[in-house]
């Protein structure tokens, strides 16, 4: 009964795949293959990460350094204006505070982050000097800015008047619900980026050709959140995990899942135990279902993992989970990942 279950869904997405224009299926899941060495890859979460992934791929093409290609990749979506999910432009919190979570984690373990930061563009920059000039790993709020402005990043206001529209749209109602997104989108033909729904992080996870691996993860976290509210993106071990001895993962969804179940470590930790990424990911989602079996029917969660082998896979608690892969060989796939509950496309 489940094999024809998944037979039938691996059937569904390779359509789509196709639909999507994504990478050629190169296996019966359509995840590509294992790289050989020397070769790099980075996979990142949603259809934005297609313009994401190209512009770490400038980097890694040229033989640059997977950190610095994850920073560049994720810098894409935190600088666009239509993207309400993600950085600038971000859908504020209940009380019309635009507040950013971001983490970076190198493969030798070296992470940094920062959560409920306002006022800096480009959260994930101020993660990697939490890493590289502090000797700690986490800032948060206030304190999380005052180094950023140290640090020299300007501070600026985050809400767009388009943002500022849909809250004050929202405070009509002021009821919190996450919705499923689960329209299968393409950035290219519908332009919208970050989609109808109000959240969707960008998680991207690189391997260099050098064989280093690292990954970046920022969000502006559910949209219409209790001012405060730090989601799973920023905590090493929930949003993000990177070990280069291993690989890494990276989490979308409602955080507080996620934290619940330290998504991403759990995933590198079963990868560390022999499973496919692909495994990994669906344990990490069931680990859910199992804990939290009717919450989990009604909201989203996705893990992305990427192997130090260069394999990926993906999985979703929801039907409509993208992800985009790139490498020498393709610079815009886009996968439909696979999930436990198959809603219908809208
Ligand atoms: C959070 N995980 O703050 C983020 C939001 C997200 O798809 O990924 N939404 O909980």
């Amino acid at each position: 009964m489940t094999d024809r279950r998944d037979f039938l869904k691996a059937s569904l997405l390779g359509a789509s795949a196709a639909a999507l224009g994504g990478v050629l299926p190169t296996r019966a899941s359509g995840a590509p293959l294992p790289l050989t060495a020397g070769m790099a890859r980075v996979v990142s979460t949603w259809d934005f990460g297609v313009p994401a992934n190209q512009a770490a791929w400038a980097v890694l093409s040229k033989g640059g350094k997977a950190l610095d290609a994850v920073e560049a990749g994720v810098r894409i979506p935190e600088a666009d204006l239509k993207n309400h999910s993600v950085g600038r432009a971000g859908y504020p919190d209940r009380d019309g505070h635009v507040s950013l979570d971001a983490s970076i984690m190198n493969g030798d373990g070296s992470c940094g982050a920062v959560a409920a930061l306002e006022h800096i563009a480009h959260p994930i920059s101020v993660a990697r000097r939490v890493m590289e000039r502090t000797p700690h790993v986490l800032l948060v709020g206030e304190g999380a800015l005052q180094f950023a402005i140290e640090q020299g990043f300007k501070k600026e206001e985050l809400l767009t008047p388009e943002s500022e529209r849909a809250w004050k749209e929202w405070l009509k109602t002021a009821r919190y619900e996450p919705s499923i997104n689960n329209e299968v989108r393409d950035y290219g033909k519908t332009g919208l980026p970050g989609g109808p729904g109000n959240h969707d992080t960008i998680g991207m996870l690189a391997i260099d050709q050098h064989g280093q691996m690292a990954g970046a993860c920022t969000t502006s976290g559910m949209a219409w959140k209790m001012r405060g509210r730090v989601g799973d993106s920023p905590i090493i071990g929930a949003g993000l995990f990177v070990d280069g001895d291993v690989g890494g993962a990276t989490s979308t969804g409602v955080g507080e899942e996620v934290i619940r179940t330290v998504g991403s470590f759990l995933v590198v930790e079963l990868m560390r135990q022999g499973r496919s990424p692909q495994e990994a990911c669906k344990e990490a989602v069931m680990r859910i279902v199992r804990k939290r079996p009717e919450a989990s029917k009604t909201l989203q969660v996705g893990f992305l993992a990427l192997n130090k082998q260069g394999e990926v896979g993906a999985f979703a608690l929801q039907h409509g989970f993208s992800y985009a892969v790139c490498d020498a060989k393709k610079q815009d796939g886009l996968l439909p990942a696979a999930s436990v509950y198959t809603t219908s496309y809208t």
